[in-house]
């Protein structure tokens, strides 16, 4: 299985609850290796977006498709195995740091382990930990701040090898350092992967090679950043507001 990591969205509506709909007749298309950005106010619905591209509750209607199979024809294994996750809650468990960043990639050697620290930026504060990598989380990783918490789960997705990216940005007040960090792990793990970004600082995506702006469940605006600038819209709002 080869996926290149094309990702189609075709009039894709969707909602919670019952008649309620909370994602409106969405269509995208993100070829293989680009980044695309979803910003909109909260409760937009870009989060939502990316439930469904997880498949973690099924479409009322349209299509979703990577390399223009329906994720519905193959497996919830398969999906999982071709979309990497960095989401704003982290998911680490009772372990070692070694342990929590190889989850999922068990046949990942100790060194794999640490180049993926490395990429994700978290090698050098593991290194300062009383244990290294031998460090025991506690549950969810309560011993550690929200900006390392953060790491882990970039390195964690750096050692994956699926082709797609999935990344809901922490709002997350951490420091300067830590958020430069942050982005430099981010930055490295977009490469060469197809990436839906979920941005809350604007000046993370600017580079994105499509924007969508998400209002009340439709996509109001599109484009580069140059080009939505241009159009002085919501875009143009949000990003000089
Ligand atoms: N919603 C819901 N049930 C859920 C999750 C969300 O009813 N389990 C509703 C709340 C919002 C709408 O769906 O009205 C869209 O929610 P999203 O989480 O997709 O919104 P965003 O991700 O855009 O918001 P934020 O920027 O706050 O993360
Ligand atoms: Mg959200």
């Amino acid at each position: 299985e080869n996926v290149q990591g094309e990702i189609g969205m075709e009039h894709v509506t969707f909602g919670y609850l019952e008649n309620q709909p909370v994602l409106k007749d969405i269509s995208l298309h993100a070829k293989k290796g680009q980044k695309i950005a979803f910003v909109g106010s909260t409760g937009a619905g870009k989060t939502t977006i990316t439930n469904l591209l997880n498949r973690f509750y099924e479409i009322w209607e349209g299509k979703i498709t990577i390399d223009g199979v329906d994720i519905r024809e193959n497996g919830l294994e398969s999906l999982r195995e071709n979309i990497a996750l960095v989401l704003q809650d982290t998911h680490l468990f009772t372990g070692t740091v070694m342990e929590n960043i190889r989850y999922g990639r068990l046949d990942a050697a100790d060194e794999e382990v640490i180049a993926a620290a490395k990429t994700a930026n978290a090698d050098a504060f593991i290194r300062r930990l009383q244990n290294g990598y031998d460090t025991v989380l506690e549950g969810d990783g309560a011993n550690l701040s929200q900006g390392q918490r953060q790491l882990l789960n970039i390195a964690r997705a750096a050692l994956s090898k699926a082709p797609v990216l999935v990344m809901d940005e922490a709002t997350s007040s951490v420091d300067t350092i830590t958020e430069r960090q942050i982005q430099e792990g981010m930055d490295a793990l977009m490469k060469d992967r197809t990436t839906f970004v979920i941005a809350h600082r604007l000046s993370t995506i600017r580079n994105s090679d499509m924007i969508m702006v998400l209002e009340h469940g439709r996509i109001i605006e599109r484009g580069t950043h140059t080009e939505l600038l241009q159009r002085q819209g919501r875009y143009y709002e949000l990003y000089t507001g």
